[in-house]
């Protein structure tokens, strides 16, 4: 390993320029340390694939676009040197990647954008690791017909129409771990494939893993909001104090409700004005949710919502721990309600209980001494894995398996993030073509499903442009 690294440094080194940027440049200097920039756009039209943007502490101009085809071994690289680079918002979104491959956006700060802090847009292998983004119009972090993304522990809050973090139009392959998502006005973490716009309509084989997301859906969705995701693995995270969903596999305008995905490993304890702790759409197909916490504050909803069981074929459900509502579960969207007993009659769940937050877990969500989710889960289940780490990044090697996102033993809960302490609010962000999308969303469905979704579904409007609309599911009861 360190052979390797050292190898991958000299050869890195030999091709590779490192640029400097800091507020006290000058875009006429050469760009070293000595002499850097003044702003990044400077930075990025004189740096390569391969190269290094250093970003020194300051406040920087946005409206930045990056178009960069780097490789595996010479990505192109914007590396905040410490963690005070904020770029200011400039454009509609304040950094626009796009048409670009192997780009690393590391350690950036932005607020207050017009619609995205960050933008990716028909690239692939793009990360964005160790930003802090908030108070944006729209959404934080949003990606649009881009494969293999990574979206690694950044903090997305306080959006102020929409999401988060949102991965958009197809693309597949997409890992959003690590990161917190808060206080944002619809969904922590949205994926919706977008048939509508083109491409297979479909987002495969994403992971979404070791997400803390809370505060977040005063505006409906769900914590993490999933359409149109299939053969993709959600682990690992915790969410608390959403006012929506907890977990939503579903379909708006993906080619298909979400299918086939592992539901595993992750704890969630919806506030007590949410909806569900899981919500299955109808025709989400062959899921598997094991070794789950799905708690409520609320007083009578419960921990699974299927929309319609009987079309939600190849559902494995077991290892969870459920609420102590009598409304444990909702096998045809609210029509009637079931006790975990009666959902345990109808061959579900064996081996779950229900629970109280306060016997399972602590103020921070970790098991206490005690807690019933102590080795209460199991390591594989219809087919899909469960992790062998935890939230905070343990080995899950004490005895078996914990049911929810921690692990006794494994790893120690983090320090609590600082409070973000940047404020003001989202713009206006103000777009078109709302109403022509949302019409055509409609026209392409059943007579039957449109019926379905005007009842049901509200149409959470978007700007135009490709992966623009955002559609979030909401039983609105
Ligand atoms: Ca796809
Ligand atoms: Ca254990
Ligand atoms: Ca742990």
């Amino acid at each position: 390993m360190r052979t390797a690294t050292l190898v991958l440094a000299m050869l890195s080194a030999a091709s590779a320029n490192d640029y400097w940027v800091g507020p006290q440049g000058n875009d006429a200097n050469p760009g070293t340390q000595a002499q850097p920039f003044r702003q990044i756009s400077r930075a990025i039209t004189v740096a390569g694939a391969g190269d290094t943007v250093h970003v020194l502490d300051g406040t920087y101009a946005g409206g930045l676009v990056i178009q960069k085809t780097g490789t595996a071994a010479a990505p192109f690289v914007v590396k905040a040197e410490g963690s005070g680079v904020v770029v200011s918002p400039g454009g509609t979104d304040t950094i626009f990647v796009t048409y670009s491959a192997y780009v690393v956006l590391e350690g950036l700060r932005s607020f207050n954008a017009n619609r995205a802090a960050v933008r990716i847009d028909n690239s692939h292998h793009v990360t964005v690791r160790n930003g802090v983004f908030g108070n944006n119009a729209r959404w934080g972090i949003f990606t649009d017909f881009s494969d293999d993304l990574l979206l690694e522990n950044n903090e997305c809050y306080g959006s102020g129409l929409e999401h988060g973090i949102y991965v958009s139009n197809s693309g597949d392959r997409p890992v959003v771990r690590g990161n917190v998502a808060h206080g944002n006005n619809a969904c922590g973490i949205q994926l919706n494939a977008d048939l509508s716009m083109g491409g297979d309509g479909t987002i495969s084989d994403a992971v979404i893993e070791r997400n803390v997301v809370y505060g977040n859906g005063a505006g409906g969705g769900a914590a993490i909001n999933l359409d149109g995701v299939a053969t993709s693995v959600i682990r690992n995270n915790l969410l608390y104090d959403n006012h929506a969903n907890g977990i939503t596999l579903f379909q708006i305008d993906g080619a298909l409700a979400s299918s086939n995905n592992a539901v595993v490993n992750n704890t969630i304890e919806v506030a007590s004005d949410g909806r569900w702790a899981i919500h299955v759409g109808a025709g989400a197909s062959g899921n598997v949710i094991f070794n789950n916490i799905l708690l409520t504050k609320h007083a009578s909803r419960g921990s699974l919502h299927f929309e319609d069981l009987a079309s939600s074929t190849g559902t494995v459900s077991d290892y969870n721990v459920f609420t102590v509502n009598p409304n444990a579960v909702t096998a045809d969207d609210d029509a009637s309600y079931l006790t975990l007993t009666q959902w345990k009659a109808m061959g579900y769940d064996a081996h779950s209980f229900a629970s109280t937050p306060g016997a399972v877990y602590g103020g921070d969500h970790r098991l206490i001494a005690g807690s019933p989710a102590i080795d209460a889960g199991v390591g594989a289940l219809g087919g899909k894995i469960a992790p062998t780490d935890d939230l905070d990044g343990g080995a899950r090697t004490d005895g078996a398996l914990d049911v929810g996102a921690d692990e006794v033993g494994a790893g120690s809960a983090p320090a609590p993030a600082a409070p973000a302490n940047e404020t003001g609010g989202g713009g206006g962000g103000g777009c078109g073509m709302v109403g022509l999308e949302a019409l055509l969303v409609l026209a392409l469905l059943s007579r039957r499903q449109r019926l379905a979704r005007l009842l049901r579904v509200s149409v959470v409007p978007g700007c135009s442009g490709p992966g623009s609309r955002s559609l979030i599911a909401r039983d609105g009861r």
